[in-house]
């Protein structure tokens, strides 16, 4: 355990990549892990990305990684049930700069499954996220497919969360109606190559009119197949970042995450412990004889034997 902590904190891609499995398999481990570096964990800006399938969110991820790294920054990525493989859908000339740029590792990829994750994706995603930030990168990058409620809750784990749509995909106007527009600190129309990008801007824009709340969210037009807008989104990330600073904003953000982690924690330590006396099942059966024989309501037999384990 102690080679691979300071294989972590040496950066070193293998140990990033075991420390990474451990999340995904061994949950007492990765605690015990995260728990030693945790004095090297909080320098790294965190950024969130979501957004429908295939609308471009892993090209684009690629696009900022490079150019973050040109200029100094070592950048993390985890890419979580990504549908399409990570570089799959850049374009070969993407890949290969992609490649050129990263031969000091400069720049680290994982792909990684939900499923994989005890104790849930938040909580997977989050120890990933920390793991890339001990390892000395600058900037960690989460990326997840904006599809339902769990992928909004691991957005909230990120500094920054950019919502990515493209003018092509008929589930930008469903992702206005879901809570994915609502977790964006800056939305991202990709594919501004595609005809619909001006309108899918003007919508969203009316949309946002609306509402107070919303007015302000920067809206940034990319091609990311062809690295457009890449900087103006960079400048815009800089610019959000700068300000949540400014107000304080970064910081109450970071103990609202810090907060959430130790209360999810707390919850999957419980889920853990609970079951594990060894009379544990016979008090469940007899509390599922109570309710099915009348003596106990079913919330009162619940009630009474989260008192009984709990003790
Ligand atoms: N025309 C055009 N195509 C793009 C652009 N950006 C990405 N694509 C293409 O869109 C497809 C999907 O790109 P990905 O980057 O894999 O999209 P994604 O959102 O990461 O997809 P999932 O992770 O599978 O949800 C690929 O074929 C890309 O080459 C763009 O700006 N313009
Ligand atoms: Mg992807």
């Amino acid at each position: 355990m102690h080679e691979l902590t300071t294989g972590v904190l040496a950066g070193e891609p293998l140990a990033m990549a075991r420390a990474i499995s451990l999340v995904e398999n061994d949950p007492s481990e990765a605690a015990q892990l995260i728990h030693d570096l945790h004095s090297k964990i909080g320098k790294a800006l965190r950024i969130g990305v979501t957004g429908p399938p295939g609308a471009g969110k892993s090209t684009l991820i690629n696009e900022v990684a490079v150019s973050l790294r040109d200029s100094g920054e070592k950048i993390g990525i985890v890419a979580v049930d990504p549908s399409s493989p990570f570089t799959g859908g850049a374009l070969l000339g993407d890949r290969v700069r992609m490649q050129k740029a990263n031969e000091d590792f400069s720049i680290f990829i994982r792909s990684m499954a939900s499923r994989g994750m005890p104790g849930g994706v938040a909580k997977g995603t989050a120890d990933v996220a920390d793991i890339l930030d001990a390892s000395g990168r600058t900037c960690v990058i989460v990326e997840t497919v904006g599809v339902g409620q769990s992928e909004i809750e691991v957005t909230k784990l990120a500094d920054v969360t950019l919502v990515v749509l493209s003018p092509e995909s008929g589930d930008s106007i469903q992702a206005m109606k879901s809570g994915l527009m609502e977790a964006a600190d800056i939305i991202v129309i990709n594919k501004r190559d595609r005809p619909g990008a001006d309108k899918l801007m003007s919508d969203i824009q009316g949309a946002f009119q609306l509402s107070t709340r919303r007015r302000d969210v920067p809206i940034v037009q990319t091609s990311a197949a062809t690295a457009q807008g890449i900087s103006d989104l960079i400048t815009a990330a800089r610019k959000y970042i700068e300000s949540q600073k400014a107000s304080g904003e970064f910081a109450a953000r970071r103990r609202r995450i810090a907060t959430e982690r130790v209360k999810g924690i707390v919850e999957f330590f419980m889920r853990q412990t609970l079951w594990e006396s060894a009379d544990s099942q016979a008090r469940l059966e007899s509390a599922v004889n109570d309710v099915l024989e009348y003596r106990r309501s079913l919330y009162d037999a619940a009630r009474a034997l989260l008192k009984e384990l709990t003790r």
